[in-house]
């Protein structure tokens, strides 16, 4: 899970050893149109609801405005439901090397017409296949056989994840479209920036490249659906939801799955219906806390996602976090997964940002450019420390555009304000009410470009008074500090706490700094004017490229890391030799193709 631009400079450093980086890129040298997403192909399905499953193809909070404005728009808790019954109607199957895509569909749809369907590579070939009832799976499992016993000896369990064999090795002709599930490498995704018309092109090609597609979208509820149907073995009512990057509209393609095992423990249907003078209550095993019956429930899990559960490997059990978790990955899939159960506020959370996301279509083309920018300047990482976090960046773009005049995005505040009854919810002693139906809030009247916006991001936050002031999205304007922690940001609903509280000065600063080396760079872009003829690395890509700023190297810790350490050396040592050969007498980036 390392930085891919991380892998692309180190790459370049061992392809070419000596040569000063930036001049062997031909990033920029060709046109090429754009890579098209495979069509998700839609099989005629009598008795569903056409307009629906139109809608459901346009990934949520799509960038095509105009169009978005006229949907009604999904509730968090109905998009969630309508995808979690999508996924019950739907197998995973891995598939024969070489398949004949009709013949296929036409075995499987003996067991009733299909919805629809796609096809994955991740070590082998998987299909996805979405049938119209659910009576087809069952009907599915019915017909299917233990496999044929071998060496090895076989635990038995019937899930909807199926193995499907030629009977004959006639050679059948692959003829399969593949569904992409990684984004594009570093080296597409800047050649198609260097392709865009403007720097508002360029953030929304950025994320249209990233985020995670409909098919993608399907297969991480599909995944959750069938850890569900493990987990529904202890705990027959459970619902496992995915919650985080996967729902919140902000995840990028390749992000890990987390989900959350939904006991829905605060059911208290029987205390008010029931009449008379009796209540009754199951019996139950107790135990001295919340945290340790969690820690129990995810053992139990953990041991049965090792055992059972086919695809699921390297099942680590990691109780003692903050927030007790099981980790494992999917491999049909290739999802990391993390399950967690009794952190509810998480999910709220990613409803929050859902909103925010699909309340404006500027916001989440800001927030992937930004964590994209800060993940080329390891700004951010997947090792824990004092670096800031994704979460922390997207809050930091949220209160931006809180802060604009007229306001991009309301506050938290007027979110509560707007909650009607339905919307009341206490989560832990925190008020995590606010409004639910997004057709209730006023869509903003700020009409500035994203590449407006994007400039002033870094001109706000280049100049933001971090040593006084603390950000908090409830409010949306800048307050005193509560305490010394270089960087506050305070956390949305459990109010006390702050969320980057682990950022140290140095991280801080760094920040700061590249916010206004990239200030400036835009301001150079618009003395220039967009270069959209020649082959130099403009807007969005120049500040993608690692900055020249001679930083101290970073050989300090030792050990496990020594080799991450040796990369990042290099890197360092990179950026320093760039710096002397392209910047030119009045300071500009210069960045040439001829080799
Ligand atoms: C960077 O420059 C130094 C000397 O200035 C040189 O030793 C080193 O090999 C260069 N690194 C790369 C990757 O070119
Ligand atoms: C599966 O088989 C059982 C008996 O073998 C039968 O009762 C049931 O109806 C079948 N289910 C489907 C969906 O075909
Ligand atoms: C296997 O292939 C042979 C010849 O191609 C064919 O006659 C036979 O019917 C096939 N068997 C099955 C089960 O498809
Ligand atoms: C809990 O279960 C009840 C009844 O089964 C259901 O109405 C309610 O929506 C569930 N709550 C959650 C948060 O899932
Ligand atoms: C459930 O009911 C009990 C007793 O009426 C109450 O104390 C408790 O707060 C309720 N729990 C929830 C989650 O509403
Ligand atoms: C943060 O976001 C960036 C860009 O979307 C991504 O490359 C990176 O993996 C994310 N980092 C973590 C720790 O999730
Ligand atoms: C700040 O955090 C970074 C990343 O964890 C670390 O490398 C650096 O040494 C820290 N600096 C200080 C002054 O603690
Ligand atoms: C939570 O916020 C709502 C909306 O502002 C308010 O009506 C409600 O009284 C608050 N609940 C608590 C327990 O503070
Ligand atoms: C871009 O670079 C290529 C090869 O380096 C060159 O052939 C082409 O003329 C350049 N285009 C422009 C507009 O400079
Ligand atoms: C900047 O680019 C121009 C034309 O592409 C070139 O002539 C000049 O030498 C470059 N300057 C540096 C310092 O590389
Ligand atoms: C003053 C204050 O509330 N500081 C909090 C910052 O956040 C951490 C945890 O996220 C708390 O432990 C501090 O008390
Ligand atoms: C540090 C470094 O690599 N500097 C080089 C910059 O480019 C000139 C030629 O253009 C070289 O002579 C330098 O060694």
């Amino acid at each position: 899970m390392c930085c891919f631009f991380f892998f692309f400079f180190f790459f370049l450093t061992m392809a070419v050893p000596g040569v000063g980086l930036l001049t062997r890129l031909h990033l920029c040298t060709q046109r090429r149109t754009r890579v098209q997403r495979p069509v998700l192909r839609l099989l005629s399905c009598p008795g569903t609801v056409a307009e629906d499953l139109r809608r459901d193809e346009q990934p949520p909070g799509s960038v095509e405005t105009g169009f978005e404005d006229k949907i009604p728009k999904k509730r968090f808790s109905e998009m969630q439901n309508e995808r979690r019954e999508q996924a019950k109607r739907t197998v995973l199957i891995h598939c024969p090397e070489k398949i004949s895509e009709k013949k296929f569909l036409k075995y499987l749809s003996q067991h009733g017409p299909i919805n629809n369907h796609f096809f994955y590579e991740s070590f082998g070939l998987y299909a996805v296949v979405e049938f119209c009832q659910k009576e087809s799976v069952h009907s599915l499992q019915n017909e299917t056989c233990a496999p044929s016993k071998g060496i090895e000896a076989a635990i038995p369990f019937r899930s909807r994840f199926f193995n499907l064999k030629l009977k004959n090795q006639t050679s059948e002709r692959s003829c399969v479209q593949m569904s992409n599930q990684l984004p594009p490498s570093s080296k597409k995704l800047f050649q198609v920036l260097c392709d865009a018309e403007s720097i508002d092109d360029q953030l929304n090609t950025l994320l249209k490249e990233f985020q995670l597609t409909e098919e993608n979208t399907k297969l991480r509820y599909l995944t959750c659906s069938l850890i569900e149907d493990v987990a529904a073995a202890y705990f027959p009512d459970c619902i496992v939801r995915p919650f985080g990057s996967s729902v919140n509209t902000f995840g990028k393609l390749g992000c890990d799955l987390d989900m959350f095992l939904d006991l829905n423990e605060t059911r208290n249907l029987s205390t008010h219906k029931t009449s008379g003078n009796f209540l009754m209550e199951f019996q139950v095993k107790n135990v001295p806390s919340e945290r340790i019956a969690t820690q129990k429930i995810l053992s139990v899990l953990g041991e049965c996602l090792d055992n059972f559960s086919p695809g699921c490997v390297g099942v680590q059990k990691i109780l003692n976090a903050r927030c007790p978790l099981v980790r494992f990955s999917h491999q049909a899939s290739g999802f990391q997964c993390d399950l967690t159960t009794n952190n509810r506020i998480a999910l709220t959370s990613s409803e929050l940002l859902y909103i925010y996301g699909a309340l404006d279509s500027r916001v989440r083309a800001l927030v992937f450019t930004v964590r994209c920018w800060a993940r080329a300047h390891l700004l951010t990482s997947s090792i824990p420390g004092a670096w800031i976090t994704n979460f922390s960046l997207t809050m930091m773009v949220i209160f931006f555009l809180q802060t604009r005049s007229p306001p991009v995005l309301p506050t938290l505040d007027s979110l509560q304000t707007l909650a009607d009854a339905e919307d009341k919810c206490i989560i832990e002693g925190n008020n995590c009410t606010f409004v639910r139906d997004l057709n209730r809030i006023k869509p903003s009247e700020n009409t500035e470009t994203l590449e407006i916006l994007l400039k002033e991001f870094f001109e706000y936050f280049g100049n933001f008074a971090f040593n006084k002031n603390s950000i908090n999205i409830r409010q949306g304007r800048e307050q005193n500090k509560p305490d010394s922690s270089p960087l506050y940001i305070q956390n949305p609903f459990e109010t006390s706490l702050n969320i980057s509280k682990n950022v140290n000065q140095s991280q801080l600063q760094k920040f700061v700094h590249l916010a206004q080396e990239s200030t400036w760079i835009l301001q150079q872009e618009d003395l220039d004017g967009p270069d959209t003829s020649g082959n130099r690395s403009w807007g969005l890509v120049a500040l993608l490229l690692p900055s020249g700023a001679n930083r101290k190297s970073v050989g300090k810790k030792k050990s496990k890391k020594a080799t991450s350490e040796k990369i990042k050396v290099l890197l360092e040592s990179i950026k320093s030799n760039r710096t002397e050969n392209f910047t030119d007498t009045n300071g500009k980036r210069n960045v040439s193709t001829q080799t």
